[in-house]
Order: C-alpha cells, then sequence, then structure tokens
C-alpha cells in the first residue's frame, strides 16, 4: 500500500496526459493468442481477470474497497468497482479522452509510467483495451467528478462518443463486456466455477477487498441424481452468488486449502515483510504426505516457481535444519536429510510482489529475477527461526515429521531402485501387459494408457501395432495425492508406466526443482484413453495428477494427451455418423433424416468397450481422423490445483466438479 504522501503525488500527476501511447489495437485481434494465452475457455475467462486485475491495481493503490462481477443473460460479463473511475478529460497529445485511450490503445493503463506503482496485473499485463479489442460489445461507464460517462465501443472500436448520461455522487469504473464469437469461436459460455475460483484466489491474495461474483444466467443446468443412478437435468432456476472477503488473506487460505487434513500445529506460520520485495507467506504442515506450495508474483500464479520459490525452499530448510542440530533433535537420526524431507505434509502459499518481474519458462510463469532469491530465503528463515524459538512444542513435533519423512524416502529409494532395475534393455522386462508396438523410434511412437482389460483388448485389436503400444491400467491407479512416496512406487500400475516409458524418477537438482531423463524415452507421445463419462474423466484426472506430480517434464514438453472417444453415433441406414458432442448428434439427425428423426437412431457409447475395435481405430486411434487433446502445463496445473482441493472425504462435490470438467482441456492439437 502507498503512503499518504505518496498518494497525494500520484494524483496530482495522475492526469490525462500522463497515459503512455504504445500500440494498436488490430494486432490483438489479428494474433489474440499471444495477449491472452489462447481463444479457448482459458482466454475467454482470461478477459475478465483481465478486467478485475485493474480494479485490484484500484484497490492496492487505496482507492477501491469493492469490485462486483456479474455474468448476465447473454454471457455478457459486468464488471464493477468503487474506485476512481478511468478519467475522461482530454489526453493533450491523442485528442480524445484518457477513457477512449485507455480502453483503445494497447499498454494504456496509465500504468507504465513508472510514477505509478503496479503491483497487480494480468497475466500478460495487457489491460482493458485487450478486452475491448476481443469483444463484438463493451460499454465503459464511469461515474466520477458528479457525472456518469458513458462510451461504447465494438471489436476496441468506438462506436460512440463520451456522453454524460447521469449525475452520480459515488465514483467507480463499470466495464460491460460480450466476447466476439468470432474469435472465441469454441466458446463464449462463462463457466461459474472458474470465475469463482478465480476470484476467491484474489481476495486471499489481496485480504480486504470484497469480491462479489453473481451469475444472473436463466436456466443454470442443474442435475440431479435419481433413485436409478441416472443423472437427470432439473432445468431449475437459479442465480448464483458467492462473496469473497478474506479479513486475515493467506493464514484463511492455507485453511481453505487444508479443509479436510489433520493439522500438524495449530496455526499457520506467517511471514511478512513490506521492504523492497513485499513478501508474503503462510505455510502449515499438516499430518498427510503431499507438498503443495503455490507461488505467485503480483497475483499471478508462477505454476513454474522460480526464484522466489526457491528462496523460499532454502530459507525453509536452512531454518529448520539449524534448529534440530542446534537442539540435539537429530541426535538418534543415522540417515541424512535431503530438502525434500524438509516439505512432506506441508501447505504453503507464496506471494511476493516486484516492480518489473521477468517472467521465463514456457508459460511466463516462473519468475527469473534473482533478487528475489535472497530477499525470500532470508525473510523465511527469519520468520521460521522466530516461530521455532517461540513454539518448541510445535518445533518439536515437525522435526519428527521431518526425520520420518528422511526415514521414508530411503525405503522410498529401495523401491525406485526396484523400478529403475527393470528399465528396459531392448525391450526386455517390460510389464507383461503391455503389448508394444514394432518401430523403436520414439518420435513415431504412441503409448496409450487404457482403462481396464477389456477396453485394453479392444484396442489391442483396433490398433496400428507399428507405432501404436498399449497399456491396459486396471481400475482406479493408486491415488498419488494421498499416498506416501514409497507406497506410490510399491503400486505396479505406477511401475508399470514407468517401466513401459523407459524412464526413471524425477530427480530434484540444486535449485529444487524436479527433473527427469527424457533421452531414453520410448514413447514421444502418451495418450489417456478412458471412457466419456465420470468415472472415465475421474481416471484420467487421476493418471493426470501422477504425470503432474511425477513426471511433469513429459507434460512440460507436450507429451501427454487425452483421447477423445465420440459420445453418440447417430445411424440411417448404412449411413452413420460420430459425434462428439449434442450439436452435432441434433445436427446429424437433421441432416440424416432430412427434417424427421424416422428410422434414425442414436447410440449412446457409454465406454470404449462398446465400440468395436475397428469403430474405436476410426473415431479414436487413427492419427489421420481422431482429435487428441494435447496436455499443457496450464490445464494441468488447473486440473491439479481444483483437483488437490477438492481431494478431501467429500465425495460428491469431487464427482460434480469432474462431471462439469470433463472437458477442461482445449483442443490444439
Ligand atoms: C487509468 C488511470 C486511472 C485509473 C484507471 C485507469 C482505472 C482503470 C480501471 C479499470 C477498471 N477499473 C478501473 N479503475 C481505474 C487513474 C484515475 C485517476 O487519476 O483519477
Amino acid at each position: 500500500m502507498i503512503e499518504n504522501e505518496e498518494m497525494k503525488m500520484a494524483e496530482e500527476q495522475y492526469s490525462a496526459n500522463s497515459i503512455q501511447v504504445l500500440e494498436g489495437l488490430e494486432a490483438v485481434r489479428k494474433r489474440p493468442s499471444m495477449y491472452i494465452g489462447d481463444i479457448g475457455e482459458r482466454g475467454l475467462h482470461h478477459l475478465v481477470y483481465e478486467v478485475v486485475d485493474n480494479c485490484i491495481d484500484e484497490a492496492m493503490a487505496g482507492y477501491c474497497t469493492d469490485i462486483d462481477v456479474k455474468i448476465l443473460e447473454d454471457n455478457s460479463v459486468r464488471v464493477q468497482d468503487n474506485g476512481r473511475g478511468i478519467p475522461t478529460g482530454m489526453h493533450e497529445k491523442e485528442h480524445r479522452s484518457a477513457l477512449e485511450v485507455v480502453l483503445t490503445v494497447l499498454h494504456a493503463g496509465g500504468k507504465f509510467d513508472k510514477n505509478s506503482y503496479k503491483v497487480s496485473g494480468g497475466l500478460h499485463g495487457v489491460g482493458v483495451s485487450c478486452v475491448n479489442a476481443l469483444s463484438d460489445l463493451l460499454v465503459a461507464e464511469i461515474h466520477r467528478e458528479g457525472k456518469v460517462f458513458q462510451q461504447k465501443y465494438s471489436k476496441g472500436k468506438p462506436i460512440s462518443r463520451v456522453e454524460v448520461i447521469g449525475e452520480s455522487n459515488d465514483s467507480g469504473t463499470i466495464i460491460t463486456f460480450h466476447p466476439d464469437p468470432t474469435i472465441f469461436q469454441l466458446t463464449t459460455v462463462y463457466k461459474y466455477d472458474t470465475l469463482a475460483n478465480r476470484l476467491r484466489e484474489l481476495s486471499y491474495l489481496n485480504k480486504g477487498i470484497r469480491i462479489t461474483l453473481t451469475d444472473l444466467r436463466e436456466k443454470v443446468e442443474e442435475f440431479e441424481t435419481a433413485e436409478d443412478g441416472e443423472r437427470h437435468a432439473t432445468g431449475r432456476q437459479v442465480h448464483r452468488q458467492d462473496v469473497f472477503y478474506s479479513e486475515k488473506g493467506l493464514r484463511e487460505f492455507i485453511d481453505y486449502l487444508d479443509a479436510g487434513e489433520a493439522k500438524l500445529i495449530p496455526d499457520a506460520v506467517c511471514v511478512n515483510t513490506d521492504k523492497i520485495i513485499p513478501i508474503d507467506i503462510a505455510l502449515q504442515y499438516n499430518t498427510g504426505f503431499r507438498e503443495r506450495i503455490y507461488s505467485y508474483v503480483n497475483n499471478i500464479n508462477t505454476i513454474e516457481g522460480g526464484t522466489h520459490l526457491q528462496g523460499f525452499k532454502m530459507g525453509l530448510s536452512r531454518s529448520l535444519k539449524n534448529y534440530a542440530e542446534k537442539n540435539n533433535l537429530l541426535a538418534k537420526f543415522k540417515g541424512d536429510l535431503s530438502p525434500e524431507d524438509f516439505r512432506e505434509g506441508l501447505t504453503a502459499v507464496i506471494s511476493v510482489k516486484v516492480a518489473e518481474p521477468q517472467f521465463e519458462g514456457q508459460t511466463k510463469t516462473k519468475l527469473g529475477n534473482s533478487e528475489v532469491t535472497s530477499a525470500v530465503s532470508q525473510a523465511t528463515a527469519a520468520a521460521m527461526d522466530q516461530y521455532l524459538e517461540e513454539h518448541p512444542k510445535e518445533a518439536k513435533t515437525i522435526v519428527e515429521k521431518i526425520v520420518l519423512a528422511a526415514t521414508a524416502r530411503a525405503a522410498a529409494r529401495k523401491a525406485r531402485e526396484m523400478v529403475q532395475r527393470k528399465s528396459p534393455m531392448g525391450g526386455a522386462g517390460m510389464p507383461g501387459k503391455l503389448a508394444d508396438c514394432s518401430d523403436h523410434d520414439p518420435e513415431k511412437c504412441e503409448l496409450f494408457l487404457v482403462e481396464g482389460d477389456s477396453a485394453g483388448g479392444t484396442a489391442k485389436q483396433g490398433r496400428d501395432r507399428r507405432i501404436q503400444a498399449i497399456l491396459p491400467l486396471r481400475g482406479k491407479i493408486l491415488n498419488v495425492e494421498k499416498a506416501a512416496q514409497d507406497r506410490a512406487f510399491e503400486s505396479q500400475e505406477v511401475r508399470n508406466i514407468y517401466t513401459a516409458l523407459g524412464v526413471t524418477v524425477a530427480q530434484e537438482d540444486e535449485s529444487g526443482e524436479k527433473h527427469m531423463d527424457l533421452s531414453r524415452l520410448r514413447y514421444h507421445k502418451v495418450i489417456i484413453m478412458t471412457d466419456a463419462d465420470v468415472d472415465g474423466s475421474h481416471i484420467a484426472c487421476l493418471i493426470l495428477t501422477f504425470f503432474f506430480r511425477y513426471m511433469f517434464d513429459l507434460i512440460k514438453n507436450g507429451y501427454v494427451y487425452l483421447a477423445t472417444p465420440p459420445l453418440y453415433l447417430v445411424k440411417k441406414g448404412k449411413e452413420e455418423r460420430y459425434c462428439w458432442t449434442d450439436a452435432q448428434r441434433d445436427a446429424a439427425t437433421e441432416e440424416l433424416g432430412h427434417g424427421s428423426d424416422k428410422g434414425v437412431t442414436v447410440q449412446r457409447y457409454k465406454g470404449l468397450g462398446e465400440m468395436s475395435d475397428e469403430q474405436l481405430w476410426e473415431t479414436t486411434m487413427d492419427p489421420a481422423r481422431r482429435v487428441l487433446r494435447q496436455i499443457t502445463i496450464e490445464n494441468a496445473a488447473d486440473a491439479e490445483r481444483t483437483f488437490s482441493m477438492l481431494m478431501g472425504d467429500d465425495v460428491p462435490p469431487r464427482r460434480a466438479f469432474i462431471e462439469e470438467n470433463a472437458h477442461y482441456a482445449n483442443i490444439d492439437a
């Protein structure tokens, strides 16, 4: 938060002409993915985040307390805040209003000006103008200086002047936009839960801001499970609303993440500094085995981590190790402590604000600023030192947990060595269930992970045995979220995956990142093929979570895919159409029946096992005809995060979530 003096200065300098002009918007419409990541579901939701980020900036600057997000009936979104309102005066250089400049010029947030301290920011930091460019209609309404101003735009161009449409005693900005369907061809339908998750996260990361989300769409599809176990749409009309407000910030974020976990220590440990690099961290240990660290830079989730994460890990280990040694708590322990041992059962959220962040990595979500490492490391160690000194009982409990983790790790290593010993030497020692392909060029070869032996059998019959290998997995593979490391490697299914792929377990490097040796990877496409139903999605989710946690490099290299079996077969006589969506089904029925559904049959595929080997080949496996969905780091992280947040014992909401998100991945392959 800026001090009062600075605030006044900022206000003075914040005249309309301090807004710099950089770029036009045609570029955004030409290559939208460059600016918002993609033009699928992610990009669509990104538009909302981009506007909300500007409101958060207003709040961070001390001018705004409330943000209101509404999904309107036609999937327009209305974002209202009670900040200062975008300036409406004339922009000297541009000869038009500052409002129009902010809305039509890329990077003209007024925030490029070094004087305005920008801490928040969209993933790409492109601002509201980008949202404007990608909307077929955007209405900006500004409450400021006693008046209500309004201007309308379409596809980034003004379609009206700035008009005064009323009087107002308050101040604020209301942006209402409708995503342009010619850009967002896949979908323009907003998902409440997706928005809710991000807004909840923002409220924890920026305590004290009240964010309200309301869904005003009629006929929100609500399902219920009838006695026969079938799920039916009730067509019930519901308006959903949530208010996200966090008084204590990250401390409450941790409680949310760890709901359902047994705490190891009563209260989260917090790290707070307001030096050059503001640092906000909360951490808690639970009795489980998972390590979950979510890191943020300027409110952006840094999926690939970076220097802040590295600093945190260093500071945490250093403090705990010092304490344990100083207090002679390791006397009976014979083995050695590895960095990971300090993080078993750890849940932590790291949030730093960096003035000029350098983002690296494939998804540009890895912090590169080297000065951040030592700042975070020192702050973490200092806060931990103090906590441990002041809480000797809890300190002892944590150290005991670390020693246990180290002991289990030794056992895990043994199990791992078993896996490695069985690793492939020219095809020998492959799992018995693997139906391998004959070609040995990894670039050409594909491994299908198939749920169940019967579907596995069909796949073996239907495949191209030159380049396609099949590994059937029995039932639900071990839920690695819940398992300790050594147990994960005891699982036959898990071992089979390692052996078939020809890889060994990932190892942590000096900077705390896990990497695996892919030089002997046997297939460059690993395709998860499960039924197109709830259980199938659940299994796909479990397998994905496993890859995310243990074989991240596979996802990072783009080697992991989901197969997409069809949902329907529409038939009339000899004519057949496979359909993947309800819309396709309806169109096919129409087409084959020439307007009537007489003689047209619709077969709903429930599982892969219902298809013949030929059908499976034609629809799902044939490289020339199938649609594969490549798993990206972002959607794997989304799946993991949401999945992992829902991993408590509360099964029903989890099922509903999985059902809802069965098709979270974007079609990009
Ligand atoms: C440019 C300059 C100022 C504020 C904003 C933009 C602004 C943008 C958005 C977008 C959504 N809500 C917003 N609130 C503010 C500075 C305002 C001033 O100097 O009075």
